[in-house]
């Protein structure tokens, strides 16, 4: 684990280092109180420091105070060393953010144990952040395709709407929907249905650009929200998009299948105005409704 010592006295920050490394550590040194600040406030800095509290340029104390007001998300384990040993002391140095202290002169066991306990918080804070990415992918994506899922697309448009009456400009939502997919799933099976759906969404994320949004808006339907397209950029897209889908067989465990999509498009002026952003979709559903009678694997806006 890293480990950052920050001390102004060249001898006892010369043993500490070697010890912490001894120990296991990849230590980093500052020799004073600024240059501590810099490489904490930093890109990917240790999550495990040792600051001295009186060093020149910025005391321990008050890098503790800083970090916690200004990166209370990235979790830091510190322990204040210092020769101050009154208990106003203590306190004032664990209420600027301090996770433990020790006193100068220490012992080197207790040093150990008590790093061996902030590497256990450490470790417990990375595991509960993990489990919330995880917990937070799962509430926010489908599954089978990873995708967003219907909630996510429908704020991603709430925010793109909101986005356009606050700045102006325009932009463009598309609803696709997979034409016969339930003889997909009659001829091949189920699971071979489940393919064509991973594949469709991979086909169309290679066609969009990085800031257009995509969800899985219901089984086989989904839903683009396309930032500063309008008019002739959206018809050519959501024509792109047609052709690219079907442009080859998917390839599947039951074999090469054939998949065309159908396209509503619905440009955000469209739509402006009282009915919001689901009357936007209502304009992309009804468009895309006529191109399904106007015999699919088409695009109407
Ligand atoms: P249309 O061209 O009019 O859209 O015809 P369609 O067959 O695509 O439309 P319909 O709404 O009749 O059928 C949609 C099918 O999609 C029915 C449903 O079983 C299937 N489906 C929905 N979700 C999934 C899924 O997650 N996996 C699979 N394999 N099939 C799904
Ligand atoms: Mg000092
Ligand atoms: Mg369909
Ligand atoms: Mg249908
Ligand atoms: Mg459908």
């Amino acid at each position: 684990m890293r480990i950052l010592i920050a001390e102004d006295e060249p001898a006892f920050r010369q043993i500490l280092e070697k010890i912490l490394t001894g120990w296991g550590y990849e230590v980093r040194v500052a020799e004073d109180g600024s240059a501590a600040y810099r490489i904490l406030s930093g890109e990917d800095p240790p999550r495990l420091a040792i600051l001295d509290w009186k060093m020149p340029g910025l005391e321990g104390v008050e890098i503790c105070r800083r970090l916690r007001e200004e990166k209370p998300e990235h979790y830091l384990y510190i322990i204040l060393l210092t020769s101050q040993q009154r208990e106003e002391d203590l306190v004032q140095g664990m209420e600027a953010g301090a996770d433990d202290y020790l006193i100068k002169p220490f012992k080197l066991n207790e040093l150990r144990v008590r790093l061996r306990a902030g590497r256990r918080i450490i470790e417990l804070n990375e595991e509960l952040l993990a489990a919330r990415a995880i917990l937070q992918e799962k509430a926010t994506h489908d599954p089978l395709t990873g995708l967003r899922n219907r909630e996510e697309i429908l704020d991603a448009l709430d925010k793109e709407f909101a986005r356009v009456g606050r700045d102006g400009g325009c932009f463009t939502i598309i609803m696709a929907d997979l034409d016969h997919f339930k003889e997909v799933n009659d001829s091949y099976g189920h699971l071979a249905g489940d393919e064509v759906l991973r594949i469709s969404a991979q086909r169309m994320l290679r066609l969009m650009r990085p800031y257009d949004a995509v969800g899985r808006y219901g089984g086989e339907e989904f839903l683009l929200v396309l930032p500063e397209c309008c008019g002739g950029c959206a018809r050519a897209f959501a024509e792109r998009l047609r052709a690219g889908l079907a442009e080859r067989p998917m390839d599947t465990s039951e074999g090469a299948i054939d998949v065309t999509v159908s396209l509503g498009v619905a440009a955000s002026g469209a739509a402006a105005g009282r009915e919001g952003a689901r009357g936007l979709i209502k304009a992309a559903d009804d468009a895309l409704y006529r191109a399904k009678a106007n015999g699919r694997n088409r695009v109407e806006l």
